[in-house]
């Protein structure tokens, strides 16, 4: 783990313990990314519609995709996990792949993406997303 991720990380930690959250894992909708509504440097950014910024789901993290919804101007109940269009990779060291699991065959299909800023179509895993895993 680098500096800064685990920085963040034990900051994160110190808060949970200021909350009063105690003992088991962070849950899987922790990671809302820096918390801004913008894409902003570091965060995965994950969108629903092409051409569209409404309905997007950003991350800090490597992070399975169920239990997450999507944020479009508010909270939704919208599942994120198999409904992705496009992704922005703003992570500062690495590059991110997105995957999606065969239930048939059991077999990940994953996507590479630079973290060159830019919005990239999900190609073959299009609606298809499953997990995101950074620097790999
Ligand atoms: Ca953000
Ligand atoms: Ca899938």
């Amino acid at each position: 783990m680098n500096v800064r991720r685990w920085v963040s990380a034990v900051a994160a930690g110190a808060a949970l313990v200021t909350a009063g959250v105690v003992g088991g894992a962070v849950p899987a909708s922790a990671d809302n990314g820096d918390g801004d509504v913008n894409c902003n440097l570091g965060e995965i950014c994950f969108w629903r519609y092409s051409n569209a910024v409404l309905w997007t789901k950003q991350f800090w993290y490597t992070a399975d995709h169920g239990g997450y919804t999507w944020w479009a101007g508010g909270a939704t109940n919208v599942r994120v996990q198999d409904d992705a269009v496009d992704v922005t990779n703003r992570d500062t060291q690495c590059n991110v792949r997105v995957g999606d699991l065969s239930a048939a065959t059991g077999i990940w299909t994953w996507r590479y993406f630079p973290n060159d800023q830019l919005r990239h179509e999900l190609g073959v895993i299009r609606n298809a997303n499953d997990r995101h895993e950074r620097c790999v």
